[in-house]
C-alpha cells in the first residue's frame, strides 16, 4: 500500500521548493510510517540545499532532518515501536552494529551504510529522495526504527522537534561532548539555534563564565537570559577579537565552540582555548573543500581540537531523559522558538534565516 501525503519537494540546488502531494513507499522491514506533527527549519538544510555543504544530496529530495510525530504503522521486524508512539528523528542508532555497543561517541554504522541513498518517495511520476533518509518536510515519512525516538506523550510537539538536532546538538556539545564542569569558563562563537542551547547547555553544567559572542547584537539578550554571562557583539568591537576574549576569561577559556560554520571563526575558538588544557569544540558545518588553518603548535601547548556531529548524543538511548529535562523547566525552548507556519510557508521560513531573523522557526501540522 501507498501513502499519500503532503511534502516540500526541492528539485534543483537553490530553486524554492515546491509542495506537492507525493506518494510514499509503504513501510518495509525495519521501518516505520510516521505522522509529522512539527518540523523545523535547521540551517544544516540550508546549506545541502544551496549545494556547499559537505554532507551532500541527491535532487530532487524532501529536505528537513528535525521533526517530532506519532507513529501510524510499523513494517515487518520493527520490535520497540507501536503505533501511537511519539517519536522524535535523529541520526540512527541501530543499537546492533559495533559502534552502538561501544561505549564511544554517537556514530551509528547505519550513517554509514547509505539509507535513504535510494529514492523512496513518488511526486507526479518522478522518483524523489528522502533527505538524510528522513525527509521531514512533509506531513507523513517513513524511515528506519533506528531513527526514531520514542519519548513521552505530554512533551509539545513543537518544542520536541527542536531536540531533534539543533537544541540537542548545543546542549550535547556542552554536556556530553565538551562535558562542561561546574565552574568553567566557556566561549561560544555564534549564537544562532545552535550556539544559545551549547550556552544552556554550559549553564546546566555549572559553568561560571560563559560569554556568547555573535556580529547580530539582537542576539545577545537571548544569550543572557539563557545563562551567558557576557555578550561580545563582534560587529562593533574594536581591536583584536581573541585578545578581548583571552582578557575575559583571564588567559583562555576551559572549552570554546564554534557554532557558525566560518573556518576564520574556527581557528579564533581554537586560539582562544586556554594553554594547557582548552577544548575547542567544532560544531558549525564549514562548506564543502574549505580547510582550517592550525598551527601545530598551538597543539603542543596542550590546547585540544575536537568536533561533534549532534552534539555527540545517541537518539534513541539519550534522547528520552532529554525530553525529561524540558519537561522539568530545566532548559528552555519555547522562548527560542520564535515563528511557527504551515508547510507552505517554508519558502518564506527559510529566507527569513538568510536574512538572520528570529531563532526558531517549526513548521506545524
Ligand atoms: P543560525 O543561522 O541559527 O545561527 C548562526 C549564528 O551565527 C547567527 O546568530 C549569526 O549572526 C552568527 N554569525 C554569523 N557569522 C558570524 C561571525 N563571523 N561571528 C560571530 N557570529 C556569527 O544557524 P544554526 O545555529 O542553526 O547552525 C549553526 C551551524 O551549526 C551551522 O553551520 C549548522 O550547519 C551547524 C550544525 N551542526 C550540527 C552538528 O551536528 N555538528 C548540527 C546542526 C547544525
Ligand atoms: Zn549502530
Amino acid at each position: 500500500m501507498t501513502i499519500r501525503t503532503e511534502a516540500a519537494i526541492a528539485y534543483e540546488v537553490g530553486r524554492p521548493m515546491v509542495i506537492e502531494q507525493v506518494e510514499l513507499d509503504a513501510p518495509g522491514e525495519g521501518e516505520v510510517l510516521v505522522e509529522v506533527k512539527a518540523a523545523g527549519l535547521c540551517h544544516t538544510d540550508l546549506g545541502v540545499w544551496e549545494g556547499h555543504s559537505p554532507i551532500g544530496a541527491t535532487f530532487p529530495l524532501v529536505l528537513g532532518h528535525e521533526g517530532a510525530g506519532i507513529v501510524l504503522e510499523t513494517g515487518p521486524g520493527v520490535t520497540d515501536l507501536e503505533p501511537g508512539d511519539h517519536v522524535i528523528t535523529f541520526a540512527p542508532e541501530c543499537q546492533l552494529c559495533g559502534a552502538c555497543h561501544s561505549t564511544k561517541g554517537n556514530f551509528c554504522e547505519a550513517v554509514l551504510s547509505g539509507y535513504g541513498a535510494e529514492p523512496s518517495i513518488t511526486a507526479g511520476g518522478r522518483r524523489v529522495f528522502a533527505g538524510y533518509g528522513v525527509g521531514t518536510f512533509a506531513n507523513h515519512l517513513v524511515t528506519t526504527s533506528s531513527r526514531l525516538a520514542r519519548v513521552r506523550k505530554d512533551a509539545p510537539f513543537d518544542e520536541i522537534s527542536y531536540l531533534s538536532c539543533g537544541a540537542t546538538t548545543g546542549i550535547g556539545a556542552a554536556l556530553i561532548e565538551a562535558k562542561v564542569e561546574a565552574g568553567a569558563s566557556v566561549v561560544v562563537f555564534g549564537l544562532g539555534g545552535i550556539g544559545l542551547n551549547i550556552i544552556q547547555g554550559a549553564r546546566m553544567a555549572g559553568a561560571t563564565t560563559i560569554v556568547g559572542v555573535d556580529i547580530n547584537p539582537q542576539k545577545g539578550a537571548m544569550a543572557l537570559q539563557l545563562g551567558a554571562t557576557h555578550f561580545v557583539d563582534s560587529s562593533t568591537l574594536e581591536g583584536d577579537l581573541v585578545g578581548h576574549l583571552l582578557e575575559l576569561t583571564r588567559g583562555g577559556a576551559d572549552y570554546t565552540f564554534e557554532a557558525v560554520g566560518n573556518i576564520r571563526l574556527m581557528e579564533q575558538a581554537l586560539a582562544t582555548a586556554r594553554i594547557g588544557w582548552g577544548v575547542c569544540t567544532i560544531v558549525g558545518v564549514a562548506p564543502s573543500g574549505e580547510k582550517l588553518g592550525v598551527l601545530p603548535f598551538d597543539l603542543i601547548m596542550g590546547r585540544k581540537l575536537q568536533g561533534t556531529a549532534m552534539g555527540g548524543v545517541r537518539g534513541k538511548s539519550q534522547l528520552p531523559e532529554i525530553v525529561d529535562w524540558l519537561m522539568e523547566g530545566r532548559f528552555d525552548l519555547k522562548s527560542l522558538i520564535t515563528a511557527r507556519m504551515p508547510l507552505s510557508a517554508i519558502n518564506e521560513g527559510y529566507d527569513g534565516m538568510r536574512r538572520g531573523e528570529g531563532l526558531r522557526s517549526i513548521i506545524t501540522f
